[in-house]
């Protein structure tokens, strides 16, 4: 990432600040044998991959300082994790001048603290049971000492930044997006009844990885048939029967950014006719609700709608008798913000503004039938309504069943 794109984010963010309010982001840590992931906040502020360091800025006298904080190198373990990120190299790509070792840290932050009033850092949500987040962690020490200084999460400072997608943010996410459907459409030209779900979730990935893409944005959903009736369902280890319907809640990752697709198809190539009637009904929905989006709709609105026509198709299916009883065959959410967290920050009752990017994905649920549909695109609000980044992952029944029959 480039200075560009990250200094003005920080600018912004430090400018909605009170004076003598400061930010401490925690990069993530890093992990032994795992592949690296940067925490989503630091990196969009800082756009550095740097694992353990950590960005101090405060708004002083009405002008900004910062600080980054990163780790000193150490010859002898070159050898086993490779370079570390000198301090040059972070001052290029953050844009942030001030940029020193970590063992600086308590005696820089320790200077600033008898006048901080607040401090706003990426602490998280632990339960009460649960060990401290790492940033609470190191953030205990100033709270005791300074018990004057109020410690907030920074969602509610970032998310107004977050939610507002660049063209740049919307280009990696574009990026996200064509490969999943790259690879729903390499999963539909191979896929067969009696493979393993898992199976399937290898050729997307496959697709993922050869793109030169590192991560799913959130664990990958390969459901056949009941399984599909399983909301979070993740185990995809099941063998895929000659008759199910196969829903895929899928997404890559890039740059941290995550699409979130959903597809439905029948392994067999052919919709039945009452996979077909649910299908339709879903994707009924879907259209009806896409077509609602645009500045000053609530997320609200679109799932109330989503509860009242989805009642309505299931009344027709004959699975309900009134309307009050939707919950039973749909049970979750239309639509949330999508970004570098697959469920992004912005909440769940925002009122939409142009730049936001937001998923669509009604589904109906029948395990007695042994059938779960859930049809999923991601969309960008704009001034004038709404442009589907997924529209070209196909959803028409007769689209999918001309690719599945050109399977080997
Ligand atoms: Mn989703």
């Amino acid at each position: 990432m480039k200075p560009e794109i990250v200094s003005p984010r920080r600018e912004k963010l430090l400018s909605s600040l009170q004076d003598m309010d400061a930010v401490i982001l925690f990069a993530a840590r890093e992990a032994k044998l795992e592949k690296f992931s940067q925490e989503n906040n630091f990196l969009y502020l800082t756009g550095l991959e740097t694992p353990n360091a950590i960005y101090f800025g405060i708004k002083s006298n009405h002008s900004n300082v910062e600080y980054l904080f990163i780790q000193r190198s150490d010859p002898e373990r070159e050898v086993w994790e490779g370079k570390k990120t000198t301090p040059e190299e972070a001052k290029a790509q953050s844009g942030i001048t001030n940029v020193v070792f970590l063992d600086e840290f308590d005696g820089i932050i320790s200077n600033w603290c008898p006048a901080i009033n607040r401090i706003y850092s990426n602490i998280g949500h632990q339960a009460i049971n649960a060990p401290l987040s790492y940033a609470m962690f190191r953030l205990k020490p100033i709270k005791e000492r300074y018990p004057q200084i109020a410690i907030q999460c920074i969602t509610e400072k970032i998310s107004p930044l977050r939610k507002i997608k660049s063209e740049w943010e919307i280009m990696q996410l574009q990026k996200a997006i064509d490969v999943t459907g790259k690879g729903i459409l390499d999963i539909w030209e191979n896929a067969q009844a009696g493979m393993m779900e898992y199976e399937l979730e290898a050729m997307l990935f496959y697709r993922i990885q050869r793109s030169g893409l590192k991560h799913w944005g959130f664990a990958p959903i390969i459901a056949s048939g009941i399984n599909a009736a399983t909301l979070h369902y993740e185990k995809n280890d099941c063998q895929i029967g000659t008759n199910d319907l196969v829903l895929m809640d899928v997404g890559a990752s890039y740059m941290n950014y995550s699409a979130d697709i959903s597809r439905t198809f029948p392994i067999s190539g052919v919709f039945s006719e009452r996979q077909k009637d649910v299908y339709s009904a879903v994707l009924r929905v879907q259209k009806e609700i896409i077509s609602m989006i645009h500045p000053g709709v609530s997320l609200m609105d679109l799932q109330k709608r989503t509860r009242e026509l989805i009642a309505q198709e299931l009344i027709e299916l004959k699975l309900i008798t009134e309307a009050s009883e939707v919950g039973k065959y749909y049970m979750h959410g239309v639509s949330h913000f999508l970004g570098m967290d697959t469920h992004d920050v912005g909440g769940r009752t925002a009122i939409l503004e142009p730049g936001n990017v937001i998923t669509v994905e009604p589904g109906i649920y029948i395990p007695e039938e042994r059938i779960g549909v859930r049809i999923e695109d991601d969309v960008l609000v704009t001034e004038e309504g709404y442009c589907v980044l997924s529209q070209n992952i196909p959803k028409e029944i007769s689209e999918i069943e001309e690719i599945l029959k050109a399977r080997q």
